[in-house]
């Protein structure tokens, strides 16, 4: 660090607690969601999983890797689930150990809609999305390997009900399991941003068309979501500017503005928004400023994508942000709160090991 930003860094309130609805946590920095496919083909978690959190324990909160709520929701082998008592048994072991650690961890809820393969589906059947609208060059990963997606079947109205259920199940299924709270995933080109989009959302039922018929599903499940957990133990994430899984909408400003103001009422603990392309440029063109969000929210404001310690600190000096959510860094860095405070060197992460190598490249990243 230079002498000018170890001198930002001494004076940051990053490292200070804040309150999270009912939690105080320890500090600002957020383990950001995760996708590590190590669970087992039941999505069962276990004790790897368990000593990978706790070794980040020390992050204000850690928010889960997205976690499916239904066999239909799931759209990646080994990715863990909060369907059935087995996934409830196996995440208690990662609560548990979190918490004897002095941390705090929020299990986020996924349904992945149109990013699935029938190879993944129960019975084999095609994966489910608000429209037949195929999400191109784009791969599933399956258990023979990457494979072409296939065009979705459109959800009649009916099912949508037992969707929201699905989301309800696993919020009260996350708190059983001892999760402090829930983050709902309408980002990254899954379920809820399909239908949120006009790209994949070519309804035209009372959940789709206009404005408040495509953001109608994510209140919805807000409201059930909140009704389980407690509206100050319920975030939500979204990426109003991401093309991640061939998503977009032709005009997100007010879009994503309604769907804010809508969701207000509830009170929830947190926004979470992805700044610009999932993992990739932070200002891509063509987007709109996503401090009208924040300014628009009435709970806390986190942001993510591509944080460095330097940002971190402009971004609370600059009051655009109340917590900041690391990704990547967390992978290769289980002490990255230490480390940030520190000034310390980062290790760089193995893309090889991100979805791949049980024990390596997960839990055998060394501490300072
Ligand atoms: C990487 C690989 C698989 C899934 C996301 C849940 O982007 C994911 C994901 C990321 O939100």
């Amino acid at each position: 660090m230079s002498n000018a930003s170890a001198a930002a860094a001494a004076r940051t309130d990053l490292f200070d607690p804040v309150q999270l609805g009912p939690y105080t946590l320890a500090n600002r920095i957020v383990m950001a969601p995760l996708t590590r496919s190590r669970a087992d083909d039941a999505g069962v978690p276990g004790e790897l999983q368990a000593k990978y959190y706790t070794q980040r324990s020390s992050a204000g909160l850690i928010i889960s890797e997205a976690t499916n709520i239904s066999p239909q929701g799931k759209g990646y082998i080994r990715t863990p689930g909060i369907w059935s008592p087995e996934q409830v048994a196996g995440w208690k072991l990662t609560t548990k150990a979190v918490h004897d650690n002095g941390g705090r961890i929020f299990l986020q809820l996924w349904h992945v809609g149109r990013i699935s393969h029938p190879d993944l589906q129960p019975g084999g059947v095609l994966p489910v999305a608000p429209s037949a609208v195929p999400a191109e060059n784009q791969q599933a990963y399956t258990y023979e390997g990457f494979k072409p997606l296939v065009t979705p079947r459109a959800l009649e109205t009916a099912e949508i009900p037992g969707i929201i259920a699905d989301y309800a199940r696993g919020a009260k299924n996350a708190l059983d399991a001892g999760f402090d709270g829930v983050e709902i995933h309408s980002a990254n080109g899954y379920l809820l941003q399909q239908f949120l989009s006009d790209k994949t959302n070519k309804r035209d039922d009372r959940y789709g068309g206009s404005i408040e018929n495509r953001t109608r599903i994510v209140v919805e499940v807000v409201d059930a979501v909140t009704k389980v957990c407690g509206s100050d133990r319920v975030g939500i994430r979204l990426s109003p500017l991401t093309t991640f899984g061939d998503i977009g909408d032709s005009n997100p400003e007010p879009l994503y503005l309604s769907l804010i103001e809508q969701i207000n009422p509830y009170k929830l603990a947190y926004l979470h928004v992805i700044e610009g392309e999932t993992r990739g440029n932070r200002n891509p063109a063509g987007g709109f400023d996503l401090q009208k969000l924040h300014r628009a929210f009435n709970g806390l404001y986190m942001v993510n994508n591509n944080y460095t310690l330097e940002l971190a600190i402009e971004a609370r000096e600059k009051k655009l942000a109340d917590l900041i959510a690391f990704g990547r860094p967390f992978i290769s860095n289980p002490d990255l709160v230490e480390r940030l405070r520190n000034g310390a060197p980062l290790t760089p992460a193995d893309p090889d090991t991100f979805y791949a190598g049980e024990e390596h490249g997960y839990t055998d990243y060394p501490s300072l």
